[in-house]
């Protein structure tokens, strides 16, 4: 197969995930004792894996997107930070994939999902493979209910 060169860099990814590590410092996937480093590396892999198969793909703003994509919602992170660290592309698509804390819970992910949408078709991808990522298998304690609703 002809390989596609889609533009992410070792260095890119590198200081994402220093960054990150960093700020997710302690945290766990939920329902484990695995370190949060685990979520933000499989949601990574699922796009690097997808980027091999799409041309044209900004492989840099898709591979920073994944690794920094819950900073804003589960740490200290702010907007400004990325903006500064990452640059205006990556800091907005991460500010998408953030639920808004400030209106009511149900509408939360209908909301982000609107965002989403307004962004580049990379920050699309994170929010999939994040999904994909929270099957493989879902938390122990999450309900029968809940499983049907996420997929
Ligand atoms: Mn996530």
């Amino acid at each position: 197969m002809k390989k596609i060169n889609n533009g992410w860099s070792q260095e890119t990814y590198i200081k994402a995930y220093r960054f990150a590590a960093e700020k997710h410092k302690g945290q766990l996937v939920p329902g484990t004792e695995w370190s949060y480093l685990a979520h933000l590396s499989m949601v990574s892999m699922e796009i690097m894996a997808a980027l091999n198969y799409e041309a044209d793909m900004n492989g840099n703003l898709a591979v920073q997107a994944a690794i920094l994509h819950d900073t804003i919602e589960d740490t200290d992170t702010t907007y400004e930070e990325l903006v500064s660290d990452f640059g205006q592309r990556v800091a907005d698509g991460v500010l998408a994939l953030t639920k808004d804390e400030n209106i009511e819970k149900q509408d939360q992910m209908s909301d982000s999902l609107r965002r989403i949408k307004l962004q580049p078709i990379e920050i699309w991808m994170v929010k999939m493979a994040d999904r994909i990522t929270n099957l493989q298998p879902p938390p122990p304690y999450w309900t029968t209910e809940k499983r049907k609703k996420y997929l």
